[in-house]
């Protein structure tokens, strides 16, 4: 371990770090401070100009978070979760942006974080046991801990379109959103995609647009988020009993508290089911999750539930030929359910058109718009609401080499391999927040984040207290997590469609299913049980 507290002044050529952070979204800030702590230093690299991950870049119109802004918040500062303030049930970019920026602040960490700056490579250097890592401002550091914090969706999928180039209008991608504000008003405005981000920018952008333009390759499910202003009240009551709430969340397979009802649908009446759907429908936004214990497992169970949301959207839709389009047909939640504020009604103004492109696809992008198969549309802004290269998409971008220069990416090349979604076999002292093979993007992200790296610290403080160098997970132990990940996967029913989940949305990609599913509590009882054996499954060296 290097000096206790000695603070970097600035970044300069060689500097040896106890710990290189990638990212300063929510895993990297609270990862920074979190080794501060324990007296190490820690520097964050960070793409972006400002703190925030997700929030720095997802700035799109009606851009918010989809769980409850009381619980998509750190819980490790009994002080900030009292003293900060949410105006709505759902905080917008903005406000979540205000919250992180408060957190930097409070905690004192930019001056531990480089910006407008991308880390190249990081290559293992077994002969010292230390990362070299190369950033694209030049700089080169060494570190003893090499901590990934690159985010779940943070690598913007831009489909190759022919003819792109040739648009004659501005293109926006709603995951690297504007700075400035983006007027659409009197505006011809094209649209792809039809995901969580399009849902939230859809209605939106219809207020402002002369016209928009819809193109939809696959419907999803939503439900209305219900989102409101926040009673004082509520808060103050909240306030006062947050452990309890923050317990409920822990314990509960998505690690936020959905208020949810333990049985299946194969042990309640039909009158109880009825009463359960309607409940949720009222409750709004991914407390759906909660209805019913087994709508991941059981067909029928499923199948009502999808018939259920398709029945709203009939009523919300006047032109039955739009509705039917918006109708999904897959499995329920197959592909993460959307939260929204008058997606479906917006199809009823005059000036929203809804194009299927299921059948022909988009053939080409021209000057003025793009066809689909023989027709063409015509519009002057383009914007694309494609999604992300989930899960391994950023850090497929950062050349990653580990013990006898394998590459990550070569070992991740039929799908990413991993311990726990924390450690890569061969890539000693190397971990990854939220990485694929954990619950992340299946859980409230704050809370599995807060898990990782209180885990990650815990890990470095026994190698340090046992005077040891590394710790590498074994291939065994990585074998037997992988094949646990998939088993729990393959026995739902939610790797039956195209879904970022499995990599599907990507050209090329393998279709494998990354994140944990098998819920936050049985996670953390394993990675309890890990580091009650001494890290069972790692070697320690
Ligand atoms: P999503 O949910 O991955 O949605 C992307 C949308 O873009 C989806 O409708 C895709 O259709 C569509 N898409 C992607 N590539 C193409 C191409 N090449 N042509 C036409 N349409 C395409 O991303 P979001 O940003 O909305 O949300 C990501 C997550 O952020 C979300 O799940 C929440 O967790 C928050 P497809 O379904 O693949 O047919």
């Amino acid at each position: 371990m290097t000096e206790p507290n000695k603070q970097l002044s600035q970044t300069n050529a060689s500097t040896h770090l106890d710990a290189l952070i990638v990212g300063a979204g929510f895993a990297g800030l609270y990862m920074l401070h979190k080794l501060r702590e324990q007296g190490l230093t820690a520097r964050i690299y960070e793409a972006g100009s400002g703190p925030g991950g997700t929030w720095f870049w997802n700035r799109y119109p009606g851009a918010r978070v989809d769980i409850e802004s009381m619980q998509y918040s750190y819980q490790f500062s009994e002080e900030l979760q009292q003293e900060w303030e949410w105006s709505e049930r759902y905080a917008p970019q903005a406000e979540l942006l205000d919250y992180i920026n408060h957190v930097v602040e409070r905690f004192d960490l930019a001056r531990d974080i480089q910006f407008n700056t991308r880390i190249d490579s990081a290559l293992f250097d077994e002969a010292n046991n230390l990362w070299q890592v190369s950033a694209s401002n030049g700089d080169k550091l060494s570190a003893k801990y090499c901590i990934m914090a690159t985010g779940c969706l943070s690598a913007a999928n831009k489909p190759d379109i022919p003819g792109l180039s040739s648009f004659t209008g501005p293109v926006y991608h709603t995951g690297e959103w504007p700075h400035e504000a983006v007027d659409f008003t009197g505006k011809r405005v094209g649209i792809i995609g039809t995901g969580s981000s399009a849902i939230q920018a859809i209605p939106i952008i219809a207020e402002q647009a002369d016209h928009l333009t819809v193109f939809q390759r696959t419907p999803n499910f939503s439900v209305p988020a219900h989102n409101k202003a926040l009673d004082p009240n509520y808060i103050t009551d909240i306030k006062q009993n947050y452990t309890a709430l923050r317990d409920r969340g822990k314990q509960g397979f998505t690690a936020f508290d959905t208020q949810s009802n333990e049985k299946a649908a194969t042990e309640m009446t039909a009158e109880e089911i009825k009463a359960e759907l309607n409940k949720r429908w009222q409750m709004g936004g991914l407390n759906f999750y909660g209805g019913f214990a087994d709508f991941m497992v059981n067909q029928e169970t499923n199948d009502m539930i999808a018939d259920f949301v398709r029945e709203k959207i009939a009523q919300k839709v006047s032109n039955p030929e739009t509705a039917k389009l918006l109708s999904p047909k897959t499995v329920f939640a197959c592909k993460r359910l959307c939260a929204d504020t008058g997606y479906f009604e917006t199809y009823n103004r005059d000036n929203v058109t809804l194009v299927d492109i299921s059948k022909a696809g988009i053939s080409t992008i021209t000057p003025e718009g793009l066809k689909v198969g023989d027709d063409a549309y015509t519009f002057n802004c383009l914007v694309f609401a494609t999604g992300f290269d989930a899960m391994t998409g950023s850090l497929n971008k950062i050349d990653i080499r580990g013990i006898d220069g394998k590459t990550l990416k070569d070992k991740w090349a039929a799908g990413p391999r991993t311990y726990l979604g924390l450690c890569s076999a061969g890539f000693p002292n190397l971990f990854t927040i939220s990485g694929p093979g954990s619950p992340s993007v299946f859980t409230n992200m704050i809370t599995s984040i807060e898990q990782h790296v209180e885990y990650i610290s815990d890990i470095i403080t026994y190698l340090d207290e046992h005077k040891l160098s590394t710790i590498n997970a074994t291939e065994e132990a990585e074998d037997a997590w992988v094949n646990h990940v998939n088993e729990v996967a393959d026995g739902t029913l939610l790797n039956s469609c195209s879904s970022w989940y499995l990599g599907a949305n990507i050209p090329g990609k393998e279709r494998v299913f990354m994140p944990y599913i098998g819920g936050f509590p049985p996670y953390v009882e394993k990675c309890e049980e890990v580091a009650e054996r001494g890290y069972e499954g790692f070697t320690l060296a």
